[in-house]
């Protein structure tokens, strides 16, 4: 019997040796303590000096209020950045932990204030469910701070099953989001 694996059972994740396919991610990045901006571009530098990560797109830089966030909580400063990635939804996640983690963002409850926030969105046209990730992102859809800076670099993003970016971001209030005109990340 042969050991070759059937191509039917083939998940394009399982594959190895270069022949994943390139697909568009969507992240958001915010931070709400210290540097915020020093974060941000952080975030970017890092993401672009990962193997199997080309940067895309990266927006305006947003200064949002706190969504569903403990009272106090500063403002953030949101961005979001389209990457190219041959890497698995998994290994970018791992990726996306680690540039938290080096920006010494402290994992305590939920919606604390946080130096560094890397989310991944949506992976193509990925639906994944897991203990880790949960793509497209649960709360995306709902979220002024993802969509609008989505919206200015990727006019035809598309969460799938909620629709596209351009649609959703009518739906929202958007009143506390807004350009900072004088902040900018590089690639
Ligand atoms: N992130 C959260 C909770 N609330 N609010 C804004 N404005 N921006 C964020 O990035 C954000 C938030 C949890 O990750
Ligand atoms: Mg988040
Ligand atoms: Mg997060």
């Amino acid at each position: 019997m042969t050991e070759a694996p059937t191509p039917y059972e083939l998940d394009a994740d399982t594959m190895t040796g270069g022949m994943r396919p390139i697909r568009q991610a969507v992240l958001s990045i915010g931070s709400n303590l210290g540097d915020r901006a020093g974060r941000l571009q952080g975030a970017v530098s890092a993401l672009e000096d990962t193997p199997e990560v080309t940067v895309v797109a990266i927006s305006s830089v947003y200064e949002t209020e706190p969504v569903g966030a403990p009272e106090g909580s500063g403002p953030f400063l949101n961005a979001v950045v389209l990457i190219d990635t041959t890497l698995t939804v998994h290994t970018l996640l791992d990726r996306a932990l680690a540039i938290e983690d080096a920006f010494e963002r402290e994992r305590s409850e939920p919606g604390a204030p946080r130096t560094l926030d890397v989310d991944i969105i949506v992976v193509g046209d990925r639906v994944a469910h897991d203990d880790s990730l949960t793509l497209p992102h649960p709360r995306a859809h709902e979220r002024a701070f993802v969509l609008v800076p989505w919206l200015e670099i990727d006019p035809e993003g598309e969460i799938p099953g909620h629709g596209f970016v351009a649609d959703l971001v009518s739906g929202v209030d958007a009143s506390g989001v807004t350009k900072r005109e004088d902040v900018e990340i590089f690639l």
